[in-house]
C-alpha cells in the first residue's frame, strides 16, 4: 500500500475515524448536515427530492465506512475472490435496501418523521438503476445482495450506462420508447479518478522473433479510450461485509477534448472524437433474449472486459505470487456469453504481456473461468463476424485462431477422422461471412458450464452442447438452479408479511437461512393465522389497486382474483395465449345471462413489460392487450367480472407493488424456452399460485411446494420439436375456441383488425412456432380449475401458506452457496467488529 500513513501517526487517524451512526439523533444531525452543507439548502428550502438526497448521503456515508473496512480486510487476508462479470446489474432503488440490510429502517422512519418526512414519500424519490433488461439483470444484482449477506470476498464488474432500460410510455395503446436518463443525481457511485485504464481498439499486430528465438506478437496503432471506475457500494444483510460493484464510464483518451485539435482550429473533430469515446458507454442495449451483432456492442463488451481484467490482473500482481496461482486466488464468472473476450484477453495478457507460455497461459486461463448459460434459443446465442473482430480486435482474433487450432488437434485425436464433428464445434462457424460463435469459445476456455434451472442444464446438455459433453465428459456441466434475495422480495416488497413470519419463526432469522420458513407449515390451518394471512394479502392487493387507479384511471375490486403477468414481452413468454385466453373468457361472459354470471369468479388480468424497440410482434402483442382492455373495462355486461389492465413501465420498484399483490401468475412459455424465470420464484414467496408450463424452474417450484399446489398445464418439452414437424408438414388443426377468438379480433372488435394480422397469422398461417393453438384448451380448462379453486377460500390461503413454507430452496444464498462450493472454490471472509481505517488500492 503506497500511500499508507506512518506508524506514529496513527493514533490520531483511529481517534478521528468516521463511525457510522447507529441512533434516531445521530441519524437526523446527518440528514441536517448534508441538508445545510452538501446541498446548500436550510429548512426553509427543503423539498422530498432534497430530504431523500440527504438521507441517502447519510447512508451512503455509513455504506463506505463498512465498504473500507471490507476491503481493507479482504486485501490483508488475500484469499481467494469472486469476480462476477455482468453487463446487466438491475439493482432497482438503493435507500430502501440500504435501510434495510443495516438494520436501521425504523430509525430512519422516525427521524424523518421528527424532521417533517414520510419514509414512503422519501424512498418514491429515487429513480431506479435500471442497468439491465430482465431476469438476467436481475440474477446479477441479487448474486451482489447474496454474497454481500454471506460474506463472500466479491465484486461485480460492469458498464455504468448513462441511460439504462428506457422508459416505457402507453399512447394510444402504443409503447413509445422514452430514453432513460438516471444520473443527474446518483449518491450511490463513488468516481474514482484514480483509477482509470487505457483501453485499446483497431490497429494491427506486428510479428518477430526476439533474440532466443521466442514468437513474439505486438500489437500496435489503433485508438485508445480510457476507462474510469465508478464504486458502488453494496451492503450485506445483517453484516458489516460491504462489497464492491464497479462499473466503467467511458471518455476519450485525450481528456475533455483534444486541445491540439482545438487550436489547430480543428474543433470539430476534437469533440466528434469524445463524443464517439462516450458513446461506448452511452446506453444499455435494450434487447433480451436476442443478439442482434452491433460492432457498438462488441466495442462496449471488450471495453468492459479489458478495464476489469487489467484491474484484476493489477490488484493480484501487488501480492507477488507465481502466475500459476492465480486461479486459486481468483475465480471469474461470466454472465452469459456476454464477457467471453475476457478469456482471450487473459491469455492475451499472459503470453503476449508477461511472456508465459501459451499451455501454462491456457492452464491458468481454463481454471480461472466458469461461464453461465442462460438461454437455448437460437436467436440469442452470440456470433460475431469475423471481419468485424479482425477490424476491432486483431491480436484477440488471431488468439481465437490459436485456440481453436488447439481444440480442434484435442478433438481430432478424440475422434479420429470424424470431420463432421470438427465442423459442428468448430469455435469458428464456416459461414459467408465466417462467425465466431461465443457460446463456444466460453466453454471451451473455462472449467465449467452451468444451466440455471435442472430442465435447462439437461436441455444444453442434450440439445445446442452435446458434443461439447462428448468431448470433455459430463463433469464439466453443471446445473446451479436460480434463486432471488429474500430481503428484496419479501423483507423489503411485503413488510407486513415478513413481520408476519418474524412474529412465528422467532425473528428475521430465516431471511439469512430460508429454510426457516418450513416452520410455517404448523400453522396452514391456523385459524387466526390465515386470518392475518389473507389480511396481508388484501392489503397488498388495496395498495395495488390504488396504483392502477392513479396510473390507469381504471378501478379493480381489491376482491377480484388478481391474475398477474409481469415480464418482458417475448412469443415464447407468450403473453399472446393470456390475452387470446382473456378474450376467451370475455366471450364466455357475453353469452350468458345475468344469473349464471352471478357464480362467476371476478377477475382482473394484469399486464405490464417492456418490448425490444425493434421486436415488432412484442410490440403487436401490448397494442393488443391496450385495445382489448379498452373495449372489455368499459361493457356494462362484464362490470367487475373481467378487468384488463397493461401498466406502464415495469421495473425493479413496480415490481416489489406487484409481486406481492398477486393471487395467481402467469409462466407459461412454451416448454423448453425458458430457461429458468426467477418471478414464478418471487410471487410463490409472496403468497401466490402459479398457473404454468413444465418449464424452467416451474418444474423445481412445483417438487418443493407440491402438485396441489401450482396450477399447470401444456404440452412437455420433449414433445415440442414433433409438434412443431407436424405443424410445417403435417395437418395443422387450430383450437376451435381459439378459431372463435381470432374471429372476434377480425372482426374489428377491438379495433382495425389488420393491426393484429401478423399475429394472428403467425398462429394460423405460419406453423405456430411457440405451440399456441396447441396448449390454448388445456390453458382454458386450467384457468377454470383456478376459478373453482378461488371460491373455496379457505383452502386456498392454506395452500399459498404451505408454499411460502417450502420456498426455502429458492433464496439466491443456497444459490451462491453452490456456485462457491462447485465452481469457485471460495470461502466466506467475515469482517471482523474492530478494523482500521484502509482505502482500498
Ligand atoms: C434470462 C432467461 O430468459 C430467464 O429464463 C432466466 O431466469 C434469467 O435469464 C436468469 O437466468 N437473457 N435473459 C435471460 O437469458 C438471456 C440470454
Amino acid at each position: 500500500v503506497e500511500a499508507s500513513i506512518p506508524e506514529p501517526q496513527r493514533d490520531a487517524w483511529k481517534k478521528f475515524q468516521a463511525k457510522p451512526f447507529v441512533s434516531k439523533d445521530d441519524f437526523e444531525k446527518e440528514v441536517v448536515r448534508h441538508v445545510e452543507t452538501t446541498l446548500a439548502r436550510s429548512m426553509f428550502n427543503c423539498d422530498e427530492t432534497a430530504a431523500y438526497a440527504a438521507a441517502s448521503l447519510a447512508f451512503r456515508d455509513r455504506l463506505i465506512t463498512e465498504w473500507n473496512r471490507t476491503q481493507q480486510r479482504q486485501t490483508f487476508a488475500d484469499t481467494k475472490r469472486v469476480y462476477y462479470l455482468s453487463l446487466e446489474f438491475l439493482m432497482g432503488r438503493a435507500l430502501d435496501n440500504a435501510m434495510l440490510n443495516v438494520g436501521l429502517k425504523n430509525v430512519a422512519k422516525e427521524g424523518l418523521s421528527e424532521l417533517g418526512f414520510r419514509i414512503e414519500d422519501i424512498i418514491n424519490q429515487e429513480h431506479d438503476a435500471a442497468l439491465g433488461n430482465g431476469g438476467l439483470g436481475r440474477l446479477a444484482a441479487c448474486f451482489l445482495d447474496s454474497m454481500a449477506s454471506l460474506n463472500f470476498p466479491a465484486w461485480g464488474y460492469g458498464l455504468r450506462y448513462k441511460y439504462g432500460i428506457f422508459k416505457q410510455e402507453i399512447v394510444d395503446g402504443y409503447q413509445v420508447e422514452v430514453p432513460d436518463y438516471w444520473l443527474d443525481f446518483n449518491p450511490w457511485e463513488f468516481p474514482r479518478h484514480d483509477i482509470v485504464v487505457d483501453v485499446q481498439f483497431y490497429g494491427g499486430v506486428r510479428k518477430y522473433q526476439d533474440e532466443d528465438g521466442k514468437n513474439v506478437a505486438v500489437w500496435e496503432g489503433g485508438e485508445i479510450v480510457k476507462a474510469t471506475a465508478y464504486d458502488v457500494p453494496i451492503p450485506g444483510f445483517n453484516t458489516p461485509t460491504t462489497n464492491n460493484m464497479r462499473l466503467w464510464s467511458s471518455k476519450a483518451a485525450s481528456g475533455e477534448f483534444d486541445f491540439q485539435k482545438f487550436n489547430s482550429g480543428d474543433y470539430e473533430s476534437s469533440v466528434a472524437d469524445q463524443q464517439r469515446a462516450e458513446t461506448i458507454s452511452a446506453v444499455l442495449y435494450p434487447n433480451d433474449n436476442l443478439d442482434r451483432g452491433k460492432e457498438l456492442r462488441l466495442k462496449q463488451q471488450y471495453f468492459w472486459v479489458a478495464a476489469s481484467l487489467y484491474d484484476i490482473v493489477r490488484r493480484f500482481k501487488k501480492s507477488k505470487r507465481a502466475w500459476s496461482e492465480f486461479p486459486d486466488q481468483i475465480a471469474i464468472q461470466l454472465n452469459d456469453t456476454h464477457p467471453t473476450l475476457a478469456i482471450v484477453e487473459l491469455q492475451r495478457i499472459l503470453i503476449d504481456m508477461e511472456g508465459l507460455d501459451w499451455d501454462e497461459a491456457w492452464t491458468i486461463v481454463t481454471n480461472t473461468f466458469g461461464y453461465t448459460n442462460h438461454t437455448v434459443l437460437p436467436e440469442a446465442l452470440e456470433k460475431w463476424s469475423v471481419p468485424l473482430f479482425q477490424n476491432l480486435l486483431p491480436r484477440h482474433l488471431q488468439i481465437i485462431y490459436d485456440i481453436n487450432m488447439f481444440f480442434l488437434q484435442s478433438v481430432e485425436r478424440k475422434f479420429p477422422g470424424d470431420r463432421d464433428m470438427l465442423g459442428r464445434v468448430s469455435i469458428i462457424e464456416e459461414s459467408q461471412p465466417k462467425m465466431v460463435r461465443m457460446a463456444y469459445l466460453a466453454i471451451v476456455g473455462s472449467h465449467k458450464v452451468n444451466g440455471v434451472a435442472e430442465l435447462h442444464s439437461d436441455l444444453i446438455k442434450t440439445t445446442i452442447f452435446r458434443d461439447f459433453v462428448k468431448i470433455f465428459g459430463p463433469d464439466k456441466f453443471t446445473n446451479v438452479t436460480n434463486g432471488i434475495t429474500p430481503r428484496r422480495w419479501l423483507h423489503q416488497a411485503n413488510p407486513r408479511l415478513s413481520e408476519l413470519i418474524a412474529s412465528k419463526t422467532g425473528g428475521l432469522g430465516f431471511l439469512k437461512d430460508l429454510n426457516i420458513l418450513n416452520e410455517l407449515e404448523k400453522f396452514a390451518d391456523d385459524k387466526e393465522f390465515k386470518k392475518e394471512w389473507a389480511e396481508i394479502k388484501y392489503a397488498n392487493k388495496v395498495r395495488l389497486a390504488k396504483y392502477i387507479k392513479s396510473s390507469t384511471g381504471v378501478t379493480v375490486n381489491p376482491s377480484s382474483l388478481f391474475d398477474i403477468q409481469v415480464k418482458r414481452i417475448h412469443e415464447y413468454k407468450r403473453q399472446q395465449l393470456n390475452i387470446f385466453g382473456v378474450i376467451h373468457r370475455y366471450l364466455t361472459i357475453k353469452a350468458m345471462t345475468p344469473n349464471e354470471r352471478k357464480k362467476l369468479t371476478p377477475r382482473v388480468s394484469i399486464f405490464g413489460g417492456k418490448a425490444a424497440p425493434g421486436y415488432w410482434m412484442a410490440k403487436t402483442i401490448i397494442h393488443l392487450i391496450n385495445n382489448v382492455g379498452a373495449v372489455i373495462n368499459k361493457d356494462p355486461d362484464v362490470g367487475d367480472l373481467l378487468k384488463v389492465i397493461f401498466l406502464e413501465d415495469y421495473n425493479v420498484s413496480k415490481a416489489e407493488i406487484i409481486t406481492p399483490a398477486s393471487d395467481i401468475s402467469e409462466h407459461i412459455s412454451t416448454a423448453g424456452t425458458e430457461a429458468s424465470g426467477t418471478s414464478n420464484m418471487k410471487f410463490v414467496l409472496n403468497g401466490g399460485l402459479i398457473i404454468g408450463t413444465c418449464d424452467g424452474a416451474n418444474i423445481e417450484i412445483t417438487r418443493e411446494i407440491g402438485e396441489n399446489n401450482i396450477f399447470l398445464f401444456g404440452n412437455l418439452a420433449e414433445d415440442v420439436e414433433d409438434l412443431r414437424h407436424t405443424h410445417n408438414y403435417g395437418s395443422h388443426t387450430m383450437d376451435t375456441d381459439l378459431v372463435k377468438v381470432f374471429d372476434l379480433i377480425k372482426s374489428n372488435a377491438f379495433g382495425d383488425a389488420g393491426a393484429f394480422g401478423a399475429l394472428t397469422g403467425s398462429i394460423e398461417d405460419h406453423g405456430d412456432y411457440y405451440l399456441v393453438s396447441d396448449d390454448f384448451h388445456s390453458y382454458i380448462e386450467t384457468q377454470a380449475l383456478v376459478d373453482e379453486a378461488y371460491k373455496d377460500q379457505e383452502e386456498w390461503i392454506t395452500k399459498t401458506i404451505l408454499s411460502v413454507a417450502r420456498m426455502g430452496f429458492f433464496s439466491s444464498d443456497r444459490c451462491i452457496n453452490e456456485y462457491a462450493e462447485m465452481i469457485w472454490n471460495v470461502e466466506p471472509l467475515p469482517v471482523e467488529k474492530e478494523n482500521g481505517l484502509g482505502k482500498e488500492e
